[in-house]
């Protein structure tokens, strides 16, 4: 199973088709990939930042909800189903603005029952939500002054549909955050429109407009309305396309109307916000700042009839782990329909999350990056208290022999338990490592955790790959060092005990460092599949660069060996390989392991 995602078509098909469309697109909005701290408020210190960021850094664990006139259609138009996420589908099917708004006459909500949604959320063991109040169909789910494309005046809901979540979600304990599309608005006149040649223009005449008005007449004063009348904890932008830095700054004084609010990186207009925001992927190391990940749990944010393409349970909480053991926070997304109801298969995977983590929660909440680059078996979380620091152990492939190696701990272990139980495991000593007896079978059919109270810090030395008896050095994606610039996105997927590399373009890149005993000279063969012909990459060793094409494969997971050439090296010790894309746009390929065969 795939630490990071499911490795299924629809999946491949966010990776290579939606994704990198959606992040080429981000980075142009953006010029760039991110960067750098919080600003607001400008003058403030690490220690108030902290302060502000404790609480969600402490949560861990939050629900991403996409609810909106989208829901009626559900992915399908005129009996089509619409390529993309179906929230999207008023963009990818240019339909007019007054046909799509006669959609809004049957967004009933009928059946919302925001108390049952807040309850779902805990339940998950979720400690805030973030919902649409306004998509980029520019529909507002409250009451708003601004445009009466809201669910009060233009949708069968008639009401305003923030409010009592707002208050659900509070009355549980929650916080509560607010997505708002501040640039792209597909109705509003001068909203933006994405890829148009005229970012403004649309493909209806009634979306003529130009944006500096619209961000005056409807998307300033939306803002306005939504942090005075709700007082958000988080404030979500998104897609900030046409955002420069003078527009941005028309919003950022607005944020004083809530004290305390966090904010994610996607205003535009070179504002770093609070938090980034890796998108449908889970970085591939840690990261020196805050940030989280969003994902659907099947293909779409907004709810789309026909994609039954769920992400398992395991995976999800997999996810959770490998987010957690980097540092991150996991909002994890549903898509409600039309009449307000949260799809069952969501509802059964949260409950299903919420059944785990009422055990094993405390290996999540509040904790921070593993000390471990890789573990060969899982992820690894820890937190120190009154000086004590506590590894928790999130074992995805439980041993068959009883044995759990540890490799490189080298803190003394006070005590390890299995977390569920409480059941004390025997740790015993496997050649330079501690290994913990342990049970035939896994205690826990998605993730086990087991406790480790340690005597002291935690001292962890990384161990290497060598070269096996006959000389070949396999260096596997589990010992890889994943480099990925926002939206380039490297990463680990797969199916079970098969985990690759995807590695979708750009300047992302991935290496390995490695050690030999002596001089000597190696042939460089990756196994490698390519989707599109053309894709090529470098393989950097030292100075000496190796170029090679990938070969076109039968699918995403044929792979194919691919031959860089020959090598040398010229004394033992410790040394790096990297592979590069060449410039090429984005070529989807995916790299499931190096070999590195001697050479006479
Ligand atoms: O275009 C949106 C998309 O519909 C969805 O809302 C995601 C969630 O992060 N954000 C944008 C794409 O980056």
């Amino acid at each position: 199973m795939s630490p990071a995602a499911d490795s299924s078509p629809g999946y491949f098909l966010i990776m290579t088709r939606i994704l990198p469309s959606l992040v080429a697109i981000l980075l142009t909005a953006l010029g760039g990939p991110l960067a750098g701290a919080q600003t607001l408020p400008s003058a403030e210190s690490p220690e108030d930042r902290a302060a502000r960021l404790a609480w969600w850094r402490e949560a861990r664990f939050g629900l991403f909800i996409h609810w909106g006139v989208y829901a009626v259609p559900a992915g399908c138009y005129e009996g089509r189903p619409i390529d993309w996420t179906a929230e999207w589908i008023m963009r990818r099917a240019k339909i007019p603005v007054a046909t799509y708004q006669t959609f809004a006459q049957d967004f009933t909500a009928e059946n919302y029952d925001p108390e049952a949604w807040a309850a779902l959320a805990v339940e998950a063991g979720m400690k805030y939500m973030v919902v649409t109040s306004k998509h980029h169909d520019g529909f507002a789910l409250f009451d708003s002054k601004a445009s009466n494309w809201n669910a009060v005046q233009s949708s069968a809901a008639r009401r305003d549909l923030i409010a009592p979540l707002a208050a659900a979600a509070r009355k549980r304990g929650l916080r509560f955050g607010l997505y708002y599309s501040q640039a792209q608005d597909w109705t509003n006149p001068g909203g933006a429109k994405w890829e148009e040649p005229d970012l403004t223009g649309g493909w209806d005449e009634s979306q003529r407009g130009r944006f500096d008005d619209y961000l005056s007449a409807v998307s300033l004063p939306q803002v306005r309305e939504l942090l005075t009348k709700f007082q958000p904890d988080i404030f979500w932008w998104d897609t900030p396309t046409l955002m420069t830095p003078e527009r941005a700054a028309l919003f950022t004084p607005l944020l004083a109307l809530r004290p305390g609010i966090i904010t994610n990186d996607r205003l535009g207009g070179d504002v770093p916000g609070d938090l980034k925001t890796p998108e449908q992927h889970i970085p591939a190391t840690g990261l020196d700042y805050d940030w989280e990940a969003c994902m659907t749990m099947n293909d779409t944010w907004g709810f789309n009839r026909s994609d039954l393409n769920w992400k398992s349970t395991t995976t999800l909480l997999r996810n959770l782990a490998d987010i957690a053991s980097k540092g991150g926070n996991f909002l994890l997304n549903v898509g409600p329909t039309a009449r307000g109801e949260i799809p069952e298969a969501s509802i059964q995977r949260l409950r299903e999350m919420g059944r785990w983590m009422k055990v094993n929660g405390e290996s999540i909440y509040g904790t921070s990056a593993s000390p471990f680059k890789k573990l060969p078996w899982g992820r690894c979380t820890q937190k120190t208290h009154d000086g004590v620091t506590t590894l928790y152990l999130h074992v995805f492939e439980w041993p068959s022999d009883g044995r759990l190696p540890i490799p490189g701990l080298k803190s003394e272990i006070g005590r390890a338990t299995l977390l569920a139980s409480g059941e004390t495991l025997q740790v015993v000593s496997e050649r330079s490592d501690v290994a913990l007896v342990v049970p035939v079978e896994a205690p826990d059919p998605h993730v086990s955790v087991i406790t480790l109270l340690l005597k002291g810090p935690a001292l962890v030395e990384t161990i290497l790959p060598r070269p096996d008896a006959d000389g070949n050095l396999t260096l596997g994606p589990k010992e890889a060092d994943l480099h990925s610039t926002f939206g380039n996105v490297v990463q680990l997927a797969g199916p079970a005990h098969d985990p690759y590399i995807a590695h979708p373009g750009a300047e992302s890149w991935i290496g390995w460092e490695f050690e030999v005993s002596g001089a000597g000279a190696y042939e460089v063969i990756a196994e490698m599949a390519a989707k599109e012909a053309g894709a090529r990459y470098t393989a950097a060793w030292g100075k000496t660069k190796l170029e090679a094409e990938i070969p076109v494969s039968a699918g995403a997971t044929t792979f194919l060996p691919v031959s860089f050439g020959r090598i040398e090296v010229a004394s033992g010790g410790v040394h790096q390989i990297s592979f590069h894309p060449v410039k090429q746009g984005w070529k989807a390929v995916q790299l499931r392991r190096v070999l590195l065969r001697p050479l006479p």
